[in-house]
């Protein structure tokens, strides 16, 4: 009434109207208003009782009371557009639809939603009716729709890490008009925000790299086996400059929510600072360490001193000389920095809470014979990357049992695994170390032995020995001098498994037996993994779904890549796709052209909308978890099954079947048709 009046009037203008279950007609006569079945929660008589309040029988039917009965809509000059809810089950329900009818009819913009099942009220009771919020969550995407006049794009990338920019750079081939949003001030992703001293790749350089272009992979020259962080953040740095990438990735924007509006088929993604855009397909290439993990140590904000997180490292260098500096944490990240550190800090503690495998990296320049031999054979290389079980191809992986083969076979494996400095060489050396436990047993007893051989204390060496978990079910480790830093005169060990810390004070830290001081802090303590990376970020699907509230049980995903009910969002290396436990550019590139191919296909068939069916989707979690379970890594408290994150729930979040078999699947779903996924 009031929307009308205004515009008939030329009173002050309404923007928009939001008419929520409305009462449009006092003649009280409607199907719905008659329908026996309608009366809940208001009855025909409550709301008769309600109208006698407000108007007499003349004025029932005078379109101040009744704005259905305006016959002057059409010449009503700035009437407001309109957004129109009704509950199906409301005795209401035929007024409100007639009303936007009337509305529509008369060329104002309506949006229009009958909500099925639902009686009047529902949007109130949305504490005890869910569906509330749904409405609540349709009225302010209108909302944010009519405010925000937000670009358009095909699709929206978050994250311009390697699979970002890749992304990018497919779905623009594609003719696709794309937008990057990037939390950091340039690309890179783990290399643009992992600058701690010591960081480097574990995997061999040569195939931790981008294999689309040819070009690219020839002109590139690795300098070492195992590219350092800078090498690596210059690699991106240069495909962004080659390839053109940064005209269409806006750095420093952090998404913070990413709601799909069921009417449209799209995406509404809004950042920090407000801003919007709107999408039909969000692929989220967050990565999957990505997420610091704060860590749980009492009185973490106490420290006055300089702290650090290897996560989250300075863009300027930081110089630890003739300071004391305490490193917390040994998994990659503490072990590839505590030698550095080591070498330059006046004295170094580490605190360790669990000892953890690591073998040499044997780290070294590559000579030019040995680039290109590798470059002459590149095209083959890839293929038996793409086929292998990790995405690399060296070692060869042998498939006999270990406690068939002799002792001096086992050792004669172990040692040249030892001697080989590649992260997979002791999976590889038999084909059960990761199934059978007398197996692990033996390659744990081979590398606890060479611990004992390095390290000269007594009592360190003790602690530093693994015993806690099988090798492997907890991401072993690739060091340069590792076990060795331990016989410097400046660094000793603390086992958190004898003296715990109490609390981190203002001067250091206070374990259960004594206090130390230090300048600085390194916390070296790990990432909320996989999952992590998406559930920052206020998810939610069709129908309002929370992806938190989907995954409170642990994540559920079809292929790693999509999630049931949340149609045209994708995950690079989402959870239950080999990831983590592969050559991260192979997974990477393999997720990047199957969705491009994906977006190509909904593009040729004139379709919209796709997710994965809900049966496929428990299938696949389901056979996930069985692959894992057929193998030792469950036995971990690791942040393979989410144990690092206190209240996590724990799934093991990869899938263990090797990119080549993982490879197959998605290419045999794709030529199907998409199998397992609905295209509408
Ligand atoms: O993290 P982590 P990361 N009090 O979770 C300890 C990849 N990566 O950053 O084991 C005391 O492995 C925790 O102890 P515990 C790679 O995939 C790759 O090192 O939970 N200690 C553990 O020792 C890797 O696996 C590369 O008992 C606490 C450490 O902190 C992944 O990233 C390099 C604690 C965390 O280890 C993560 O590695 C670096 C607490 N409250 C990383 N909380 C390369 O490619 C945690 N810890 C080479």
């Amino acid at each position: 009434v009031i929307a009308q009046k205004t515009a008939r009037e030329n009173g002050p203008k309404i923007d928009l109207q939001i008419l929520v279950y409305p009462v449009t007609d006092g003649r009280m006569d409607s199907a719905t208003w008659k329908d026996e079945t309608r009366q809940l929660f208001l009855t025909s008589e409550l709301m008769e009782h309600f109208w006698r309040h407000y108007a007499d029988d003349e004025q029932l039917t005078d379109p101040e009371a009744s704005p259905l009965l305006a016959d002057d809509l059409k010449d009503l000059d700035g009437l407001a557009p309109a957004v129109v809810l009704t509950a199906e089950m409301d005795i209401l329900r035929d007024e409100g639809a007639a009303y936007a009818k009337k509305l529509e009819e008369a060329g104002i913009p309506v949006t229009y939603k009958d909500f099925k099942r639902q009686i009047h009220g529902f949007v109130g009771l949305a504490e005890a009716l869910p569906v509330g919020f749904e409405a609540l969550d349709w009225v302010s995407t209108r909302i944010d729709a009519h405010l925000n006049s937000v670009d358009h794009f095909d699709a929206v990338i978050v994250g311009a890490g390697f699979s970002g920019m890749y992304q990018l750079h497919r779905l623009r081939e594609m003719g696709l008009n794309v937008r990057v949003f990037e939390a950091g001030t340039d690309v890179g992703g783990t290399w643009y925000w992992n600058r701690y001293p010591g960081a480097r790749v574990d995997i061999e350089s040569v195939a931790y790299s981008y294999s689309f272009s040819k070009e690219l992979e020839q002109d590139w020259v690795w300098s070492e086996k195992h590219a350092t962080q800078p090498e690596l953040l210059e690699y991106a740095n240069h495909v962004a400059d080659r390839f053109d990438l940064r005209k269409d990735i806006q750095f420093e924007s952090k998404v913070a929510s990413a709601h799909f509006d069921d009417d449209m088929n799209e995406w509404l993604v809004t950042l920090e600072n407000g801003d919007a855009v709107r999408a039909r397909y969000l692929i989220m290439a967050s990565g999957v360490l990505s997420a610091s993990k704060k860590p749980d140590i009492a009185g973490y904000d106490n420290f006055k001193g300089e702290t650090y997180n290897t996560g989250q490292w300075p863009h300027d260098p930081v110089d630890f000389s003739g300071k004391k500096v305490a490193v917390i944490g040994t998994g990659s990240s503490g072990i590839q920095t505590i030698p550095l550190v080591a070498e330059q800090a006046e004295e170094l503690v580490v605190f360790q809470r669990t000892a953890n495998f690591s073998t040499p990296a044997l780290n070294r320049t590559l000579s030019n014979s040995e680039i290109d031999a590798v470059k002459k054979n590149y095209p083959e290389y890839r293929t038996e990357c793409r086929k292998s079980r990790l995405g690399a191809i060296s070692p060869e992986p042998q498939l006999d049992r270990a406690m068939e083969a002799t002792a001096e076979e086992r050792e004669s494996r172990f040692n040249t695994g030892w001697e080989t400095g590649l992260l997979p060489s002791f999976f590889f050396a038999f084909g059960d170390i990761l199934t059978d436990e007398k197996a692990n047993e033996a390659a744990q007893e081979f590398i606890r032995d060479r611990i004992r051989g390095i390290v000269e204390d007594e009592q360190t060496r003790e602690d530093l020995l693994p015993n806690t978990h099988p090798y492997g079910t907890k991401r072993p480790c690739l060091d340069t001098n590792y076990y060795e830093t331990f016989n410097r005169e400046n660094v000793s060990l603390v086992n958190l498994r004898r003296t715990p810390i109490d609390t981190i004070t203002e001067k250091g830290i206070k374990t259960s037996d004594t206090e130390r001081e230090f300048d600085a802090i390194i916390f070296a303590t790990g990432f909320d993994a996989m999952t992590g990376p998406l559930l920052r970020v206020d998810i939610r699907g069709s129908k309002g779904q929370r992806l938190i509230d989907a995954w409170v049980d642990g994540p559920q995903s079809y292929l790693g890549i999509g999630v049931s009910g949340f149609p045209n969002m994708f995950t690079i290396n989402g959870p239950s796709s080999p990831s983590v436990l592969s050559n991260m550019m192979v997974s990477i590139e393999q997720h990047v052209d199957w969705i491009a191919d994906c977006i190509g296909w909904m593009n040729n068939n004139d379709k919209t909308r796709i997710e994965p069916d809900r049966s496929a989707e428990l299938q696949w979690t389901e056979h996930t978890a069985q692959m894992a379970d057929m193998t030792l890594y469950p036995q971990a408290e690791s942040w393979y099954v989410g144990a690092n994150v206190p209240g996590k729930p724990r799934t093991f979040l990869a899938y263990v079947g090797g990119v080549g078999v993982y490879r197959e699947i998605c290419d045999q779903i794709a030529d199907g048709g998409y199998y397992g996924f609905e295209a509408s």
